[in-house]
């Protein structure tokens, strides 16, 4: 049985980019499906409150954002590499660009009318105003970009990802794939699916057929587990430990809020500080006492109110 648990839900862009990468390194996995909009009190009993998708778990480790879950992976499976070396930083740095402003350039595009009736196809229609309302939720405040503004951004983005295939080889920065190449993936991955959207991708044919050689990953191996179990066997787990770097804050009660969207806080005792990384100790009265883990990027860090 595998250790490696994925909470998501089939039509995440973001669970997508994770599991290519579980296809990518012919990963083992467990599979959890976690609602798509709130409450998800499961997930939440695991996460103290982060609800965005997907969650990693490992026993009573549970790794939010997939900038974290990627490293994770690569921890777990050395081989084949995300980072090459040779192009380590830009392919960071390029991942961050994908995850954040191609990916809400991906989402205005696809939710115009045409993309909202076929993501919403065979459902009721109190689940399309339901998911309206959650996501207008968790974007409180954030700004919004009209179908125009996406559909012209989408245009240059889509030509200078297919230079950068036309340039570089077989993929985005060389001859190998990086973590650039899983997050510009997941959000063409949303955009394809979206029928009626999807022949803006025809103007980069050389990007078509770099989206083709990432799909052949596919997902790896998984097997099916219930929300309940996994809480289970968290409860069983011990969290593993940690080299805490020393920090004024060690030790202390604070929380962790996602800093651009969905900012529900998550409360505990900070027991890592890394470069990129964060662990709050908490504990949950069913799955008994875990660590959650940050990235740095993108992740506010205050002492507990
Ligand atoms: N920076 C986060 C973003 C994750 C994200 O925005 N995921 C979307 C789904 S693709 C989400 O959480 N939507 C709200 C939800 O699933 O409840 C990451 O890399 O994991």
């Amino acid at each position: 049985m595998s250790d490696l648990i994925l909470h998501h839900y089939p039509a995440s862009p973001f669970a997508e980019k994770i599991r290519l990468i579980m296809g990518f390194k012919q990963l083992a996995w467990q599979s959890v499906t976690i609602p798509i909009i709130m409450p998800k009190p499961d997930l939440t009993a695991l996460t103290g409150g982060y609800r965005r998708t997907p969650v990693l778990q490992i026993g009573a480790d549970i790794y939010c954002d997939t900038a974290l879950i990627a490293e994770v992976l690569e921890q777990v499976a050395p081989g084949p590499t995300l980072y090459p070396p040779a192009c380590a930083a830009q392919a960071r740095l390029l991942a961050q660009w994908a995850d954040s402003t191609l990916f809400w350039t991906a989402i205005p595009y696809v939710f115009q009318p045409a993309g909202i009736a076929e993501f919403f196809a065979g459902m009721p229609p109190e689940a399309a105003k339901a998911f309206g309302v959650d996501r207008a939720a968790m974007r409180a405040g954030g700004s919004t970009m009209s179908v125009e503004e996406a559909t012209a951004s989408l245009r240059v983005y889509l030509q200078r990802l297919e230079q950068m295939v036309l340039q570089s080889g077989a993929f985005l920065l060389g001859d190998a794939p990086s973590i650039a190449d899983f997050s510009v993936y997941h959000s063409i991955w949303f955009i394809k699916r979206a029928k009626a959207l999807s022949g803006i991708l025809q103007d980069a044919p050389a990007l078509l057929t770099w989206y083709e050689r990432m799909h052949a990953f596919g997902h790896g191996t998984h097997t099916t587990l219930g929300a309940v179990e996994a809480i289970e066997l968290a409860a069983r787990s011990t969290p593993q430990p940690v080299s805490p770097a020393s920090h004024a804050l060690l030790g202390q009660t604070v929380q962790v809020t996602p800093s651009d969207y969905a900012l529900d806080p998550v409360a505990g005792e900070l027991v890592q500080v890394a470069d990129n990384q964060l662990g709050l100790k908490r504990h949950d009265p069913r799955a008994g006492t875990l660590v959650v883990h940050f990235p740095r990027i993108a992740y506010r860090l205050a002492q507990a109110k």
